[in-house]
């Protein structure tokens, strides 16, 4: 680079989109592109596998793209031998280097970053201009100003303005079909099925292939299955997974939502989070797409609207209260839990068939679908009263399409109740029952989900009532578990020691 005005555009590995709002505020001439795999992102949490293989993999596709369309690019690889293992550090060394004017970035997504680059913009001495994502239907103000005032914040309503905001399934101002939500029709198991539709995969490259040899030799100890490695690494294989979907599952998207299966990773859900999370698939985009799909009466309404609230409501949602509450919402712990996460987590091995199946495709796909993460590891993590940010940083390990703005909401929020209900009005904590109505793992299990105590019980009906009376003080007063609590308080004073006792002995035999 000889042009000394130019201007070093920072990309990190989740904002490979070609309309990403840096790259469109910069021109072509007087640009140097950054890209840079760096140690610092790989070990702040100790990644699964196949999320690095992915990530570096999707990075170095990108910045041939990039490069094909007449972009200079600086692609710093995990091995160069003086990547300095950071951003700030290599940010430092370009501007340095190639003696840049001023740095362009668009804001990084999650809080850690941010905070890093608006550091180090203190310390350099050129100018560094940190543009908004507009990879998104809500800014941050529009989200805080939609949150101020409300004296709870709930997903439904907010979802409601997002989809007048859009469009997307709108006829004039009213939602189509006269109703926002579908949801209660969503509600089946699901049945094995020999034609279950699986998601589109993909053969290696050369450039995946060496990426999967260096994360093989540099991330040996780290958790999870690097192969078989199928996930799509360009904006071209994202949309054919998306076309995949819509063609192959989406239909029935919206009825089997809430259902496991033994054996069956991904029923009919899309496993497309991970390429609309690093920019290969625009989420409006998908969107619109699958209300295309409505439109020509070619999937039912439930599919569609189910799906798309869980872009533009859920999604939008937590990304919201993850920029409102940080960094202090990842400090919360409503519970006070304070036990470590077991070992289960990591190894898969437990009697308890529903726990196994989770942990076990968690560590094969990097993938588990929303009611794994939210009813089986989630629940139990919350019922045994584990630290939430032990909880958290499991889950920002383990899955590809962890960020921590949208796995920590999910996690600490949703999944733990740690944050008091902010993000939810009642904890997601049930017994067996409700993983025995969705899904036939209990038919698999040395347990019995009918029996409520002992030896044989399923661990989830004890370890249910324990909680709810540990923590009685502070959730008896929410009006949505007032009935409850009722049961809770009309059992016999032996049947609730029995409970607990119960309870008290799984736990005692845990780790
Ligand atoms: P589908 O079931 O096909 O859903 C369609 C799309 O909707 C997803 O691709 C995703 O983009 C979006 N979506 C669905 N639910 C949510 C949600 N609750 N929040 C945000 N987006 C949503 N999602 C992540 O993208 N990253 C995470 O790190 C993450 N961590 C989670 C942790 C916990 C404890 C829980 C309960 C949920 C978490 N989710 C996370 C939400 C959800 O589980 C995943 O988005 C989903 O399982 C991804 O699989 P899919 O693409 O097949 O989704
Ligand atoms: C998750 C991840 C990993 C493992 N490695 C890198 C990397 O080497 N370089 C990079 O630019 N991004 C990486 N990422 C994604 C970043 O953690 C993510 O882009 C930031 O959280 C943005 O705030
Ligand atoms: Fe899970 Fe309990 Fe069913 Fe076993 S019996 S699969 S532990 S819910």
């Amino acid at each position: 680079m000889n042009n000394p005005s130019d201007t070093l555009v920072v990309v990190f590995g989740d904002q490979l989109s070609l309309n990403l709002s840096s790259l469109q505020q910069s021109d072509k001439a007087n640009s140097v592109i950054l890209m840079a795999e760096v140690a610092e992102e790989t070990v702040y949490v100790k990644h699964h596998k196949k999320k690095i293989a992915f990530i570096f993999s999707a990075m170095r596709h990108m910045a041939t793209r990039l490069r094909d369309d007449g972009w200079q690019v600086r692609y710093v690889e995990l091995e160069d031998a003086e990547n300095t293992g950071s951003f700030t550090a290599e940010i430092k060394r370009a501007v340095d280097e190639l003696g840049c004017q001023q740095v362009r970035l668009t804001e990084p997504s999650e809080w850690r970053v941010l905070d890093a680059m608006r550091n180090l913009a203190n310390e350099l001495a050129v100018n560094v201009n940190i543009v908004p994502d507009t990879r998104f239907v809500a800014s941050h103000e529009e989200f805080a100003s939609w949150a101020s005032g409300r004296k709870q914040l709930r997903m439904e309503y907010f979802y409601r303005d997002m989809r007048r905001k859009t469009g997307l399934l709108m006829d004039g101002d009213q939602p189509v079909q006269g109703r926002w939500n579908f949801d209660a029709d969503n509600r089946n198991a699901a049945e094995p099925d020999l034609f279950m539709p699986q998601p589109l995969k993909f053969e290696p490259d050369a450039i995946t292939r060496q990426v999967l040899e260096l994360v093989e030799r540099r991330f040996a100890d780290h958790f999870g299955d690097l192969e078989p490695f199928w996930f799509g690494v360009t904006a071209e294989q994202a949309d054919q997974a998306l076309e995949h979907f819509v063609s192959n599952a989406l239909a029935h998207f919206g009825d089997y939502q809430d259902a496991m299966l033994e054996g069956e990773e991904f029923l009919y859900h899309s496993v497309l989070s991970h390429y609309i999370n690093v920019g290969l698939l625009d989420p409006l985009a998908v969107c619109r797409r699958v209300a295309e799909e409505y439109e020509r009466g070619r999937v039912p309404i439930n599919a569609a609207e189910g799906y798309i609230r869980q872009i533009i409501g859920w999604r939008e949602y937590v990304r919201g209260i993850y920029w409102l509450h940080m960094p202090e919402y990842v400090e919360r712990n409503f519970f006070e839990a304070e036990r470590d996460l077991p070992s289960l987590y990591w190894t898969g091995e437990t009697p308890m068939a529903c726990l196994r199946a989770a942990v076990g495709q968690t560590r094969r796909q990097a993938y588990a679908h929303h009611i794994q993460r939210l009813m089986v590891t989630g629940n139990f993590a919350m019922l045994i009263g584990v630290e939430p940010r032990q909880v958290h940083e499991w889950y920002l390990a383990v899955y590809t399409d962890a960020f921590e703005w949208v796995e920590l909401p999910n996690t600490l929020g949703m999944s733990q109740f740690g944050d008091g209900g902010l993000l939810g009005s009642k904890p997601y904590a049930s017994s067996g029952n409700y993983i025995n109505k969705m899904s036939n793992h209990c038919s698999n299990c040395q347990y019995d989900v009918k029996k409520k105590t002992g030896e044989k019980a399923c661990p989830f009906n004890a370890l249910y009532w324990d909680f709810l009376a540990r923590n009685e003080a502070k959730l008896a007063s929410n009006p949505r578990l007032g009935q409850i609590y009722a049961t809770w308080r009309r059992m016999s004073p032996e049947k609730q020691q029995e409970y607990r006792e119960s309870a008290a002995t799984f736990l005692g035999q845990l780790d």
